[in-house]
């Protein structure tokens, strides 16, 4: 059955593949319109990487949402063809007015219709095809997908470094992602080996290197700059040097106390064989994409994406580092306040500008290393002005349990003139400040129901 899905996903990607092929043909500049996450960053490096490989060219634009203005914007533009990466699927009608050929790689929930009755219109989609885009595939696989028969084997690295950062294949692959994968080892341009998952081994001091490592979470050290320091001292270790630098008999002490920590440590480690770090392995890779998107510096993500190792990967670090220091002072933060706990939810509300942007990830790893009580799906609260950004998320044992914080947040935004949507274990809404107290409630009756249903 699943073999039959992808081969329809497949399928739907190489017509939008001929299309594109087509406009490249022409000499037609492709208007990328894309997210501004690490998926949506891949994705757009993955498109570009394509069409610069085949001296085409493209206009590109990175946004958070695909809000009114910019479709007007778009449905005055004159282009022969648009991309929409990691978005689009919610407005296959407006998309398919546009005066030019479009082609949508997306991997969110939809009640929309499959567009089939437009004809300048290639809608690629795993929810069209019964699979499921939250673990299968990101934007940036379904993006692959749509060069794939371009012969664009090196790009199936970017590919994954956009699922990562969509929270897939952090405990292996599945589903199309594995296709990719495998496609990428067997052209030679990823390598697979058991490893510890120590995050920028090879780059940071080992307590930071520590610290900054969430996928497994360490109790203790993840997160935690002096947990890191504490614990290492503890091993007879000095924390400023790196993994590298370690002796051999240090680095096994040091393996075997992690793996008490947390057996997951050891793992399997997906390396770019013609990168070199920070950029070698492929979760590093989309965590300064994520850095990136999460400071605004797009274009900085792509250019990495586009091949710069000097200036924008320097800039790619620097972005890196500073958030992931906010990511620690957040943390430590949730440490004191705690979530707010209603029945079967818990909220965190924030006005606090540097605290905002990374509220979804803040839940996310709290619920990850047990901050915060990984039973209730979290809603992060961001007041901006009049509204309020909702971040939701929970665990694939909720999701399992019948979750779905997709439909939550759709159908309770749009109860009070809000929007929202996205996966049933990461999703996102925007509401008016006024219903704050009243959202809440129907959020927490709504993921009640989900449980018991
Ligand atoms: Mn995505």
């Amino acid at each position: 059955m699943n073999q039959k899905r992808q081969h329809y996903l497949l399928s739907r990607a190489e017509e939008a593949c001929q299309l594109l092929e087509k406009h490249l043909k022409r000499d037609h500049v492709v208007r990328v319109i894309s997210h501004n996450d690490a998926d949506g960053i891949s994705a757009a490096g993955v498109i570009c990487n394509a069409i610069a490989k085949r001296k085409g060219k493209f206009h590109v634009t990175i946004v958070p949402r695909l809000k009114d203005d910019i479709l007007k914007r778009l449905s005055q533009e004159k282009y022969k063809l648009f991309f929409f990466c990691d978005m689009g699927s919610a407005y296959v009608e407006r998309i398919g007015k546009l005066h030019g050929d479009s082609i949508i790689a997306d991997h969110h929930q939809t009640m929309d219709a499959a567009g089939d009755k437009y004809e300048n219109l290639v809608h690629v989609n795993p929810h069209l095809f019964g699979m499921d885009g939250t673990r299968d595939v990101s934007a940036s696989g379904v993006t692959y997908l749509s060069v794939r028969s371009l012969d664009n084997p090196e790009l199936t690295g970017i590919a994954l470094a956009g699922a990562m950062g969509d929270m897939q294949g952090q405990n292996g692959f599945q589903g199309v992602n594995q296709t990719i994968l495998q496609e990428g080892q067997e052209a030679g341009v990823i390598e697979i080996y058991e490893d510890l998952k120590l995050a920028y081994k090879d780059e940071e001091p080992l307590y930071k290197a520590l610290s900054y490592t969430f996928n497994p979470a360490l109790a203790g050290v993840s997160g935690d700059l002096e947990g890191s320091q504490g614990f290492l001292e503890k091993l007879g270790l000095s924390y400023g040097i790196k993994f590298s630098d370690l002796a051999n008999e240090e680095k096994d002490i040091l393996r075997e106390e992690l793996v008490k920590l947390n057996p997951k440590i050891l793992g399997t480690v997906y390396a770019l064989i013609n990168e070199k770090p920070p950029l070698r392995s492929i979760e590093d890779y989309s965590r300064i994409l994520d850095a990136c998107g999460k400071s605004k510096q797009h274009t900085v993500g792509m250019s990495i994406c586009l091949g710069d190792r000097d200036a924008a990967l320097k800039e790619g670090m620097e972005l890196l580092h500073r958030y992931q220091d906010r990511l620690l002072s957040g943390l430590e933060w949730i440490r004191k306040e705690g979530g707010q706990e209603m029945e079967h939810i818990q909220c965190i509300y924030t006005e606090d500008k540097k605290r905002k942007s990374i509220l979804g990830t803040l839940a996310s790893v709290g619920l990850e290393l047990g901050i915060l009580n990984s039973e209730k799906p979290v809603l992060t609260l961001a007041r901006l002005h009049q509204d309020v950004k909702v971040s939701a998320r929970t665990t694939t044992q909720m999701t399992e349990k019948g979750v779905n914080l997709g439909l939550a947040m759709e159908q309770a935004s749009n109860n009070f003139n809000g929007a929202g949507g996205g996966h049933n274990i990461a999703a996102g809404a925007m509401i008016p400040y006024r219903d704050l107290e009243n959202f809440k409630n129907l959020v927490d009756d709504m993921v009640k129901s989900q449980i018991s249903s």
